[in-house]
């Protein structure tokens, strides 16, 4: 009988409250997920049914594993089922274009973040769903969560040698012919060849101790480079051509021409007329990595990769229309700065 009188009144507060008829206004749990954590944060996910009247609220509360109090979060976002559509509809009347660039639907949920938490730390986040209308099923949840751990380089790995075709000096062992080799468990010339499965892991390195162009024109060309060969190692370059006389030959292995030196490479073949030896001084500040310690990563700090004015790689460079226009000096320097130009901004900005 109680519960019969209360009905009038629930009814009035529906009305009053702009809430249509038969709408559901109290909240059910549904399933609770958690994002994969970034560094520093952690994100959740809590869809729901019911609560068309919008006034549940999730709060978010999380603390250090092994510290008492909780701190406060930034409640989770209330989504009810919004349309994600990118725009005006598309100016179409083929059905199989879609008129809106998305069409996405939100599920009826809350979704947020723990923000500003640190790298590879256990936290202990609780997370609790309330409705002046009520909720049904698990109306808080305590999840324990570790952030992740910046990357760090592998520890150990192998080294992998590489030597170009027909190589027949000292080899380093392990030792594969061509870069695609030693990083697949095999090769081939074909668009397959990715089906091979990886030999390299995290942290091993691949050298390739030789300057080497392989062709199988006689008119491909090869100049305005930066060399530094390595130090007291001769014969770093390499000019693989089909036979003298031959324009194309697609079908048999270059002929194999191994040179001392730049200038020897140089005089022989007709190309890199116009390339430099370099060393790290023609940078402002860079030193040679420490060979002995290849898994080592370096903090960008510090190193400063802009030319030193006067030095080789400045004004050594080609004018390519479009692309480095704005240059200083004689001509282009070698590389990806220009002497005196501001450093150019890769990525997001
Ligand atoms: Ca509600
Ligand atoms: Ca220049």
């Amino acid at each position: 009988m109680r519960a019969y009188s209360r009905l009038p009144v629930m009814f009035l507060l529906a009305v009053l409250a702009g809430v249509p008829l038969g709408a559901q206004t109290i909240t059910t749990a549904g399933d609770f997920s958690v994002e994969p954590p970034t560094l520093l944060s952690l994100g959740f996910d809590w869809k729901i049914t019911g609560d068309d009247n919008r006034n549940a609220q999730v709060d978010l509360t999380y603390r250090k594993k092994g510290e008492t109090a909780w701190k406060k979060g930034l409640p989770l976002l209330r989504l009810q089922r919004e349309w994600v559509n990118g725009g005006p509809p598309l100016p179409t009347d083929d059905p199989f274009t879609p008129r809106f660039p998305f069409d996405y639907v939100v599920p009826n949920m809350f979704s947020g973040s723990a923000l500003n938490l640190e790298p590879d730390t256990e936290y202990e986040c609780r997370l609790v769903l309330s409705d002046p209308d009520g909720v049904r099923g698990e109306a808080a949840k305590t999840v324990s969560l570790r952030t992740r751990r910046e990357p760090q380089p592998a520890a150990g790995g192998k080294t992998y040698h590489v030597y170009p075709v027909g190589w027949a000096g000292p080899k380093q062992e392990p030792a594969f012919t061509g870069p695609m080799s030693a990083y697949y468990m095999g090769t081939s010339h074909y668009d397959y060849q990715n089906a091979w499965p990886a030999r390299v892991k995290p942290g091993d390195v691949i050298l390739v101790p030789v300057f080497a162009v392989g062709t199988y024109t006689n008119y491909s060309t090869s100049d305005y480079n930066a060399f530094r060969p390595w130090p007291g190692k001769d014969g770093s370059f390499e000019w693989n051509t089909p036979p003298a006389g031959v324009a194309a030959d697609y079908k048999s292995a270059p002929v194999v021409h191994r040179f001392k030196t730049l200038k020897e490479y140089s005089d022989a073949t007709g190309q890199e007329k116009h390339s430099v030896l370099v060393e790290y001084d023609v940078f402002s500040n860079v030193t040679m990595p420490d060979k002995t310690d290849p898994q080592r990563l370096y903090k960008p700090d510090g190193l400063d990769f802009r030319l030193r004015p006067g030095s080789a790689a400045v004004d050594a460079g080609v004018a390519l229309p479009s692309i480095n226009d704005d240059f200083t000096g004689r001509a282009p320097d070698i590389g990806a700065y220009e002497t005196g130009r501001p450093v150019p901004q890769y990525g997001p900005r």
